[in-house]
Formats: C-alpha cells, sequence, structure tokens
C-alpha cells in the first residue's frame, strides 16, 4: 500500500488527506497543533466543512489515517501549509520552510513532494529546492518536487477536490509524471501537466483576475456617483455583449484568497504590476466609500445604524478580511451608534455584540446591507417599519429585495434611489 504523508491539517490538507485515505493510501496527517491532532486520532474534527466529519471518521476507524505531530517516512509528501501575508504585504513563508525541513528529515530517494499551499512566483524554484539540494539531493533526479494549487470552495471541497480540473507543475517532466500519479487515484477533473512557475502563477492570476474586475466594477460605482449614472444598470446592458462580463460592486473584497494573492505577484514584480496594485488600491478604499454614502444619508453622527451582514461573503462564517468589519470600525470612529445582526457569527468570534434583526433594527436611521447572506434577501418590513427610526434600507449588495412602499431603498450601485436590479456573473 503507497504511504502518503500531508503536512498541515487544516481547511485544505484535513480534506485532502481524509480523501487519498479513503481511496487505497495508508496516510499520515502531520500538524504542529496537538489538539487537532488528537481530535483527528479519535475520529473527531476541528474545522467545518460539509461531509468531512463522517469521513474523517470512517478513515480513522479503518487504520487508513493516523495524525501526529511528527512527520514520518512515506511515499509520497504533500505540504499544505498556511503561507499568511505580513503587515508589508509581502508572503510568509515561514510554516513552509519549517514543513520542508520537516519533510527533508525523512525523504528517501524515489520520494516524490508536493506544495499546496499558495506562494509566490519561483517560490518552488528559488526557496524549497534549494533546501533539498542543499542536504545533496538531485531534485528531479533523486526525489521529485511539483508544485499543485488547490482551487477549491468552502462548502464544496470534497466535491470539487474529486471533480475541479487540476494544475500540475512539477520542477521537470518527471517531477509532473509522478504527481500526476499521485492524484490520479482521485481526480476525476483533468490533470493540467506544466512547470511549478506556471503553476504558481496561474494560481495567483485566477484570483487576481477576479480582483481587478471586481476593482473595475467599483470604479465604475464611484464615477457613477459622480455623473449622476445607474452603475447596475450599465453593468446589465454592457453584459449583454458577448464578450462581457463584467463583475458585482459591493463593499469591498474579502477573504484569504483575493485579498491576499495578488500581493505576492506585487511583491515579485512591483514596477511591472501596476494595474494589479491599483485594483488593490480601489477595492482597499471601498469601506472608506461606504461610510461616506451612510454620512451623506445619516447626517447626525450621533444616529444608530443597523449593520446587516460581517462575513467576506454570504452564507459563510468566514470574517477573515472582511470588509464589513473594517466599515464597523470606521462607523465607530465616526461617532454612530451600532445595532450589528449576522446569523452565522458567534458572539465570540467578533469583539462586539452582535444582536437579533429586531434588536439591530430598533431605533436605526439606516439599515445598511454589507453581506448577502440568503437571510437578507427578504428583510422582516413589518419589524423595520415598526422599530426603525427611519426606515432606509442601503444595500451594498444588490441583494434585499423590497415590497413595502414606505421603506426607502437605496442600492449601492444606484446612488439614487430604485428598486434592486437583477444580474448575475460568471
Ligand atoms: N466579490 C465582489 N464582486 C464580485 C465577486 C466577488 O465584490 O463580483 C467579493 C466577495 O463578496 C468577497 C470576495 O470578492 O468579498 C471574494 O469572494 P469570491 O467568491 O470571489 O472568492 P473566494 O475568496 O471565496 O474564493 C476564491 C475562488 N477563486 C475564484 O473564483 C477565481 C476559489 O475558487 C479559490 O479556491 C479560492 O479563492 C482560493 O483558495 O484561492
Amino acid at each position: 500500500m503507497n504511504k502518503l504523508c500531508v503536512v498541515g491539517l487544516g481547511y485544505i490538507g484535513l480534506p485532502t488527506a481524509g480523501m487519498f485515505a479513503n481511496h487505497g493510501w495508508q496516510v499520515l496527517g502531520v500538524d504542529v497543533n496537538q489538539k487537532a491532532v488528537d481530535m483527528i486520532n479519535k475520529g473527531q474534527i476541528h474545522i467545518e466543512e460539509v461531509g468531512l466529519g463522517e469521513m474523517v471518521a470512517k478513515a480513522v476507524k479503518n487504520g487508513s489515517l493516523k495524525a501526529s505531530e511528527k512527520v514520518e517516512e512515506a511515499d509520497s509528501f504533500i505540504i499544505a501549509v498556511p503561507t499568511p501575508h505580513t503587515d508589508d504585504n509581502t508572503a510568509n513563508l515561514k510554516y513552509l520552510i519549517q514543513a520542508t525541513n520537516s519533510v527533508l528529515e525523512k525523504v528517501q530517494k524515489g520520494n516524490v513532494v508536493i506544495v499546496e499551499s499558495t506562494i509566490p512566483p519561483r517560490t518552488i524554484n528559488d526557496v524549497v529546492a534549494p533546501l533539498f539540494e542543499a542536504a545533496n539531493w538531485k531534485v528531479g533526479e533523486d526525489i521529485y518536487l511539483a508544485h499543485c494549487p488547490e482551487r477549491v470552495l468552502p462548502g464544496r471541497i470534497l466535491i470539487e477536490l474529486v471533480e475541479n480540473n487540476r494544475i500540475v507543475g512539477g520542477i521537470n517532466q518527471a517531477s509532473t509524471e509522478k504527481a500526476v500519479e499521485v492524484y490520479s487515484t482521485f481526480v476525476k477533473g483533468e490533470l493540467l501537466r506544466t512547470s511549478a512557475l506556471s503553476a504558481e502563477m496561474s494560481k495567483l492570476m485566477e484570483n487576481t483576475y477576479r480582483d481587478v474586475n471586481i476593482a473595475l466594477a467599483n470604479e465604475l460605482v464611484k464615477i457613477s456617483e459622480k455623473l449622476g449614472i445607474e452603475a447596475l444598470e450599465v453593468i446589465e446592458l454592457a453584459n449583454q455583449h458577448p464578450r462581457v462580463n463584467l463583475h458585482l460592486p459591493g463593499p469591498g473584497v474579502g477573504g484569504h484568497c483575493l485579498a491576499v494573492d495578488p500581493y505576492f505577484i506585487i511583491e515579485k514584480a512591483p514596477e511591472e504590476s501596476q494595474l494589479i496594485a491599483n485594483a488593490r488600491i480601489i477595492n482597499n478604499s471601498m469601506p472608506g466609500f461606504v461610510v461616506d454614502q451612510v454620512g451623506k444619508r445619516v447626517k447626525d453622527r450621533s444616529s444608530k445604524i443597523a449593520v446587516l451582514g460581517l462575513t467576506y461573503k454570504g452564507n459563510i462564517d468566514d470574517v477573515r478580511e472582511s470588509p464589513a468589519m473594517e466599515i464597523v470600525e470606521k462607523l465607530l470612529e465616526e461617532g454612530y451608534t451600532l445595532g450589528v445582526n449576522d446569523p452565522h457569527i458567534g458572539q465570540e468570534q467578533v469583539g462586539f455584540k452582535i444582536s437579533s434583526f429586531t434588536d439591530a433594527v430598533e431605533d436605526a436611521e439606516c439599515i445598511l446591507v454589507l453581506t448577502d447572506h440568503n437571510e437578507f434577501k427578504k428583510l422582516d418590513e413589518e419589524v423595520i417599519l415598526a422599530k426603525a427610526k427611519r426606515p432606509l434600507v442601503f444595500d451594498t449588495r444588490n441583494c434585499v429585495r423590497i415590497s413595502n412602499e414606505k421603506i426607502e431603498y437605496v442600492n449601492f450601485g444606484n446612488l439614487k434611489e430604485k428598486a434592486a436590479i437583477d444580474i448575475t456573473i460568471n
């Protein structure tokens, strides 16, 4: 039986370990978090993901998955540790280097080492390979090295791991083929063979493409606000062109991918990354723009604002890099009183009070929608009319559908009052 060692048991590493363990591999999952290791060895999980609990429990029970704090000898190694960005927006490769060094202690001739973590371009060639070379391994001959970025969406990880096409980028062709052999165990999507360098850059460009396009939509909102144009109507009309797909404006871009990955490119080629850097500046300016727009409608800074939604996008429980959190901070700095409601957030995730919808809306001069949770698509209009001081809904996500005429509705892309508009983008 082939043995696999997965270093890093987070949102990507644990589902990956479980998947291999359920497809004929003997898997050792390694993590520095002792609590996570203990839980997994009891067949439990420390993160939330649809179907993952059952998958891990099954693999632990039948003995194909074990967890440990120490790397052991194996045929293949997968590294799936975080690569956070530092305060100066450069990648922090500390965990990747630690993980590589721990693999280095156990690697044997003929093994393949695969990095799944998102990394700046040239990291495999300039950082990871030299660590093995310094230990006298001929990388690509004695041992094989590849970068296979993950591209799965939280909530759908177990499905997308199997069905998505997967980029497999070896440091040389022999490494690519070795890594293809590993993933072909369960991947039903296409395995796209390429170099490590192209793999690194494609992953970053996928998220940068989205970030730049969202910046374009956000810039359109600002231009439209100045010129009295209805931005959302413009997007809807322009998208009728067969080769145009304008994205949706919003209160900013959050999450640990889109708001971070473009910096990995900028870091390596700052002079050349003008458009990418400007897109980051535009998207980062959106929380301030939202607060200015609130200020135009609610002049008395001692008023109460009801904030609906804190997560970086709808129907998830993740507040990492969320523009809504920054907007809350800025509104408080302006002096407003806030009532905050988010049905997907627990009190312990944030440092301020989370209220029920009714309590949040009570006495509010403005109901500010920052996240497109399903719960917000149809608001309780009776409660708004009975409790709010002024029944004004300011919808930065174009997601609320209002039916009562007594409620004033302002759409973010249409800063003059008008009904929400139905737009779909890919
Ligand atoms: N957003 C807009 N307007 C839009 C689309 C999104 O303002 O038109 C905002 C969202 O509200 C959110 C942010 O962008 O704040 C990011 O959301 P997202 O759904 O675009 O992306 P993520 O970060 O949840 O996941 C992305 C995905 N990448 C792409 O769609 C290209 C996912 O497939 C990747 O696996 C993931 O990044 C990753 O791990 O890199």
